[in-house]
């Protein structure tokens, strides 16, 4: 017999379920922020976390419960809006679950069970961030992180990240390919496949690494070709955005959403993350590089695209915006998914244009005080002329 509480949690759920989105106040110019996240763990379905039936569960307890739904790959099908979206248990494994929305502002649903992936790696402990590439060979491409423990080690958190490979038509049907080797780097994370063939090969922003969390001597976001995408190797990783000393990048870098192509370049939009005596801060940032040759950076805005504000500093790992997906659609728009401290995933929207008016204007980082005070002087000087004539 159902559960007495299942009808009555699942009413309250509705209504979250049912919540318009709006837009938030603050103004950049930039991007609209929007006031709710578009998923949280409370949007995960009750079947998912509770046991319905009286009998077995007669205090109605969550058995199995969710503790965070964060870094969504993101695509657009049909004009529907797909979110692939990290779950976290309170067990600490992640699995990925797909939830859809019409607009891709709100009213997301997760489908009706998570994704169960082809279990082809024993060693594998760990699952997580999925990016989606629509590919010009016709699949759908999921790069994600697989991870499992360094057996190599005799240190009980030791952990090796390495990028697995699934593909897709529809999201429903999975097929896992061989795990990307990178002959050069031991781990890999934030790996995400670039949508074309670059000069016949198949093109990878990888993210050298020395160690599980610490990237080491790995310079930034890297670049790798492969031939056999169902057997990847990379031989030669060559370093795109780089890491540098006291900017949003120093700590680590990773690739994030699938590049956007522009007439101008392609615009990616990546994390950033430095340390702080609180710990490491993660925010994003944009950067374009060339048409035909996406390893080289064209244009680098200064600072951050965006950072983490107000309640989004605080979840699981605080101090954190994360983005592994970004739908450019038809019409110009621009739905960016981020998710906060690990704990919930937002959106911001915005357009290719604005988009490229900010990568390709927006002054760079003169990488010290004196000359960014004398940057922003220059702002206030040439501003100061135009409001003479007010
Ligand atoms: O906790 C913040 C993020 O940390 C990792 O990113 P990176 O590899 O750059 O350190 C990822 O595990 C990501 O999932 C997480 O959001």
């Amino acid at each position: 017999m159902i559960h007495p509480c299942y009808k009555k949690e699942r009413n309250r759920q509705e209504l979250l379920l049912k919540r318009k989105n709006v837009k938030s106040d603050g103004y950049n110019g930039i991007y609209d922020r929007y006031e709710y996240p578009v998923l949280t763990r409370e949007h995960a379905p009750l079947t998912w976390r509770y046991d319905i039936d009286w009998n077995t569960n007669p205090f109605f307890m969550e058995r199995l419960g969710i503790n965070a739904v964060m870094n969504a790959g993101a695509i657009e099908l049909d004009g529907t809006f797909y979110l692939v979206v990290r779950v976290e248990g309170n067990d600490r494994k992640s699995f990925f679950a797909v939830a859809e929305s019409e607009n891709g502002i709100d009213g997301f649903r997760f489908w009706y069970e998570p994704v169960c992936l082809p279990d082809t790696c024993p060693e594998e402990t760990n699952v997580y961030d999925m990016r989606l590439t629509k590919h010009e060979d016709g699949w759908i491409y999921g790069v994600f992180c697989s991870e499992s423990h360094d057996e190599s080690s005799t240190d009980l958190s030791a952990a090796v990240a390495a990028a697995g490979i699934v593909r897709t038509k529809d999201l429903r049907v999975w097929e896992r390919l061989d795990n990307l080797k990178t002959l050069r780097s031991s781990q890999q994370r934030n790996v995400v496949l670039h949508p074309e063939f670059v000069k016949g090969y198949y093109a990878f922003y990888t993210r050298p690494m020395d160690d599980f969390i610490d990237t080491g001597n790995g310079g930034g976001i890297g670049f790798g070709l492969c031939k056999d995408i169902c057997h990847g190797v990379i031989d030669k990783e060559i370093i795109t955005s780089r890491r540098r000393y006291h900017t949003i990048t120093e700590a680590k870098n990773g690739a994030g959403a699938v590049p956007i192509k522009t007439s101008k370049g392609w615009i990616h939009i990546a994390h950033g993350v430095r340390n702080t005596a609180a710990g490491l801060r993660y925010v994003l940032y944009a950067f374009a590089t060339d048409l035909k040759e996406p390893s080289r950076v064209i244009a680098q805005p200064s600072g951050f695209l965006l950072g983490p504000r107000e309640g989004e500093r605080v979840g699981d790992v605080s101090n954190v915006v994360f983005t592994n997906g970004a739908i450019a659609r038809e019409n110009g728009e621009v739905y960016l998914y981020y998710a906060s401290s690990d704990t919930r995933i937002h959106v911001a929207v915005t357009t290719v244009e604005k988009l490229v008016d900010y990568v390709f204007k927006t002054p760079e980082d003169p990488l010290r005080s004196a000359d960014c005070v004398k940057q922003r002087i220059a702002l206030i000087h040439k501003n100061k002329e135009l409001l003479r004539h007010e």
